[in-house]
């Protein structure tokens, strides 16, 4: 007698992503990659192959979190890649976070750091435009990261613009949190938020069409608080970071980057801002500029917000940050 065979249902494991991190080694990483490991960015029912990056001086410290991502034991991950070659670290990649770069020391500008950390992404972005998967998005947060995504972006030809973007997330919740905390309300309420150009200190962080519990703030722009705390506050976040802690930001910096690319890839139900190819935008920024634009995430793909429009006063600072981002873009043409 033939016993009968019970039909079990299950969920239907996704095939593993390749996910590439560089920097791997550094501050900023090791808040990531854990996070990352354990499904916070991907969502927590898709494997990953995380391809860990960095100098071959690294390799080593890279070793101890590998060992420590074994340790965790995170059912997410599939298998675990140590590399400084980056045609094996971007092979067939879906996702990257470009995070390697040297950090801006105590009283160093920004623009110093341009012409050597320029340098790193050539050869990411040709890795990228030969070894990894045409649709990879590419999240770059080593500084100046709108300028370095602009010369990963131009050495890999082969794959739409739109796939590179530079990370505004970290001064956009920055300024969320500034928000709530003047209103004295919880983040949720604080919706509609832009913080347009470069990831420096010119960027411009624009209350016009916030929301608070619902309501429009935009006559706090009339206010001195905004002119002279908010924006200041924002603009030099970075900067009073290093002061207090001696070292640049690394736990909300790696937050911002995972919250970047998670609303990217699963959608967010508010504006953001991402620093993204600035061709054909309609408000008059020059083309090929990585630029911050408010944005809206769904199905994958982030769209720029068209037409909103701004008081004469922050149109001015926008063309601050946009002559700021040109010389950057002009300092490093060599790149291109
Ligand atoms: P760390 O110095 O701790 O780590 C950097 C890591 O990158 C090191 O392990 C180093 O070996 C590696 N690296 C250097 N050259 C590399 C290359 N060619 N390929 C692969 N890896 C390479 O810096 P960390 O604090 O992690 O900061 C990383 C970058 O993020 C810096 O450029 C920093 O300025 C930038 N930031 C960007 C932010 C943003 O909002 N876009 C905010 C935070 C942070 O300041």
């Amino acid at each position: 007698k033939r016993k009968k065979t019970k039909t079990v249902t299950t969920n239907k494991i996704k095939k593993p992503v390749n996910v590439a991190i560089t920097g791997a080694a550094g501050n900023i990483a090791y808040s990531a990659i854990f996070r990352v490991a354990s499904g916070q960015m991907l969502g927590y029912d898709q494997p990953i192959n995380l391809k860990l990056i960095d100098i071959e001086p690294a390799m080593n410290a890279l070793k101890g979190v590998k060992f420590e991502l074994e340790d965790c034991a995170f059912p997410l991950i599939n298998t675990i890649t140590i590399t400084f070659d980056l045609n094996v670290g971007f092979e067939e990649c879906d996702y990257a976070l470009l995070i390697g770069a040297k950090p801006r020391m105590k009283g160093m500008e920004r623009k110093d750091l341009l012409k050597d950390n320029g340098k790193i992404f050539k050869p990411q972005g040709e890795a990228i435009n030969t070894v990894a998967n045409k649709n990879i998005k590419v999240l770059v947060v080593g500084n100046p990261a709108n300028t370095n995504a602009l010369i990963t972006m131009h050495n890999a030809p082969s794959i739409d613009p739109k796939q590179f973007t530079s990370m505004m997330r970290l001064d956009h919740d920055r300024s969320i949190a500034q928000v709530a905390n003047k209103y004295k309300t919880s983040i949720n309420e604080v919706k509609k938020v832009i913080v347009w150009g470069n990831h420096s200190n010119t960027q411009v962080p624009d209350l016009s069409y916030c929301e608070v519990s619902g309501n429009n703030i935009k006559d706090i722009i009339n206010d001195s608080w905004y002119e002279n705390d908010f924006i200041p506050r924002i603009q030099n976040r970075g900067a009073e970071i290093i002061d207090a802690r001696g070292l640049s930001s690394a736990a909300s910096a790696a937050n911002a980057a995972i919250a970047h690319m998670r609303d990217w890839v699963l959608s967010a139900n508010d504006w953001l801002s991402i620093g993204q190819i600035s061709n054909g935008n309609s408000y008059g920024i020059s083309d090929d500029l990585m630029f911050s634009f408010p944005s809206i995430c769904s199905n994958g793909n982030y769209e720029k917000i068209e037409d909103v429009s701004m008081s004469e006063k922050l149109n001015d600072y926008i063309k601050i940050t946009e002559k700021e981002l040109i010389q950057e873009r002009d300092s490093v043409l060599d790149l291109l």
